[in-house]
């Protein structure tokens, strides 16, 4: 009898373990946009349009390859409206008994596929460089689950930037050199573009027909949407920017809105491209002395470490762990997460882009959005629905942990030994954004100051029970009890001002 070989949107790779595990002359592919899929969270319109576009070019290659594909538009009449009933469906066309398909990246379909009548057999997911089971035996016994740890074991493991048993340079670690603020880069090799044909351009026309109202916009699309797209991506980056990627990483840029940053997330996640292959890349280009090793290990160390780490702490933590609230954060996301109307230019320009691109780097979402709404207070439920949301690379597998765990300290410290806050004078030193602001960021309190500054002190007097003995934030506190009394008051009073504008859902 015939196996149905499911491919979900995010496991657009010809060597995944379930097609692997088929067998081209008796077994069917089956692949479906559906409802479910589509509004679990409020995706982004360019993340809709990536998805179904990169699915239906996959199918086409899966095709070409020899396959039988059975593929489902999220139009077509019969169209079940879920991953389960359209298996089902599937099921009974072909007549076959059994779903095979790779573990999806999320609890929720994972509980889903395993509580259905019909069979459903989830083979592990054998795309990362390191498997659940190798995470579960790292983490075992071990009191701190700490990331600089799992990588150099990653490191080790993999022979990546090794010398013998030493790390390449010398050093495991570049993250001292790897902190410039950046200047504009007249010269910069523009991003590629991706010719927007047939099969894409029909994509966008359907996202925009049936999600006119969820958030962002389909004008700037430019996303690969296939294997080959995806390896120009990386092969420009490799190119023009990996040599500069280490020193900027943490820079931001009013009028430069993706930097040095390789915009490959989509492509890994997805699966159009392996983390593996990324990282030999990145490598290669080190050994043939064309990119420095501050750079490279930079930039591997967010695959090979953040990566594979983020993902092994979701499935090792549980289902429960999107759900953690270690601060008792209450308060509502502000509206203009999604209308970026406030007055702070860093906000704006971190949320305009997000919204015209589905894309913001790193630090912006970490310390500009990010540390926001750790330091307002924001639910950490409504934080992760944000990030879920606006990225186009979000999957819950590597948005929760990064947002309730690295971002939001939701989890109580499994994944971040510190809070991730900084007041208005880290974001003035690694961006241009504060010049113009409405805001000042040298005043520290009073209406016209910069808001990071006064929620900063906020933060660190109402989470004191926690914070105060955490080694990395011992010398703000001391700080902050050398403030005498009326400095202080100054500075609440100002935090407890934009709180309340807040909560009344007035501008700020
Ligand atoms: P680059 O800066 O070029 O980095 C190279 C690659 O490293 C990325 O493509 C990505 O695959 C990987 N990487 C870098 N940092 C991380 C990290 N912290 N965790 C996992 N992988 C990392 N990344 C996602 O892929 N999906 C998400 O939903 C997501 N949500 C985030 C939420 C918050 C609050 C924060 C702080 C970070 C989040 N990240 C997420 C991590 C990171 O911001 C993005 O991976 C990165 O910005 C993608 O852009 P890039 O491809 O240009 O990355
Ligand atoms: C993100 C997404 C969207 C928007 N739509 C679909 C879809 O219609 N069909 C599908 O198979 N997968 C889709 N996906 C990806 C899944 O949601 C993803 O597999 C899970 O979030 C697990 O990572
Ligand atoms: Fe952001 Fe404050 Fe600078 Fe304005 S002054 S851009 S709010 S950090």
């Amino acid at each position: 009898k015939p196996c149905l070989i499911a491919v979900l949107g995010d496991q657009l790779s010809p060597e995944g373990a379930a097609l692997r595990a088929g067998d081209k002359a008796r077994d069917v592919v089956v692949m479906a946009e559906v409802r479910e899929e589509a509004t679990y969270t409020g995706h982004h319109k360019q993340k809709l349009a990536l998805t179904f576009a990169a699915m239906r070019r996959f199918a086409d290659e899966l095709e070409r390859d020899g396959w039988r594909v059975l593929y489902t538009k999220l139009t077509d009449a019969e169209n079940a409206g879920s991953l389960v009933g359209e298996f089902a469906r599937r099921a009974e066309e072909v007549g076959a008994e059994e779903v095979l398909t790779l573990a999806p990246g999320e609890w929720r379909l994972r509980e889903t596929f395993d509580s259905v009548p019909i069979k459903i057999r989830q083979l592990p997911d054998d795309r990362f460089i390191c498997s659940e089971k190798r995470f579960a035996d790292w983490a075992k016994g071990r009191k701190e689950l700490r990331m600089e740890w799992f990588y150099r074991e990653m490191r080790r493991e993999t022979g990546l930037l090794m010398e013998g048993d030493d790390p390449a340079g010398g050093t495991w670690n570049y993250d001292k050199e790897n902190r410039k603020p950046a200047q504009p880069d007249l010269f910069r090799e523009p991003a590629p573009t991706f010719r927007k044909d047939t099969l894409v351009q029909e994509v966008l026309d359907m996202v925009a027909a049936e999600f006119p109202d969820n958030f962002g916009t389909l004008e700037e699309f430019n996303w690969p949407v296939s294997r080959a797209q995806a390896e120009r991506a990386l092969k420009h980056f490799i190119s023009h920017n990996l040599c500069d990627f280490g020193p900027y990483q943490d820079a931001m840029l009013e009028d430069d809105r993706l930097l040095y940053h390789s915009l490959l997330s989509s492509c890994l996640n997805l699966g159009l491209l392996t983390p593996r292959e990324v990282c030999d890349a990145a490598e290669a280009a080190y050994r043939a002395g064309r990119a420095p090793i501050q750079s490279v290990e930079g930039f591997i160390r967010q695959i090979l470490g953040w990566r594979e780490y983020v993902r092994g702490i979701y499935f090792l933590e549980g289902p429960d762990y999107t759900s953690r609230n270690a601060l008792n954060h209450k308060r509502d996301l502000p509206w203009f997460y999604w209308s970026a109307e406030t007055d702070m230019a860093c906000m704006k320009a971190a949320i305009a882009q997000t919204r015209d691109l589905a894309y913001a780097h790193h630090i912006q979402r970490l310390m500009v959005t990010g540390n926001f709404a750790l330091l307002a207070g924001i639910d950490p439920r409504q934080v992760q629905d944000w990030y879920l949301a606006v990225y186009i690379d979000a999957y819950e597998w590597v948005e929760a942990p990064n947002t309730a765990g690295m971002s939001q300290f939701a989890d109580g410290g499994v994944i971040a030994s510190k809070a991730y806050i900084s007041s208005g004078a880290y974001i003035d030193k690694m961006s241009d954004y504060c010049g113009g602001c409405a805001y000042a960021v040298t005043a520290k309190d009073g209406e016209n100051s910069c808001p990071f500054n006064s929620l900063y002190w906020h933060f660190i007097d109402r989470h004191r029970a926690r914070f105060e003995g955490n080694a990395r934030m011992k010398l703000v506190y001391r700080n902050w009890d050398k403030q005498d009394e009326a400095t202080r008051e100054a500075k609440l009073k100002t935090a407890e001002a934009i709180l309340a504008k807040l909560d009344a859902g007035a501008r700020i």
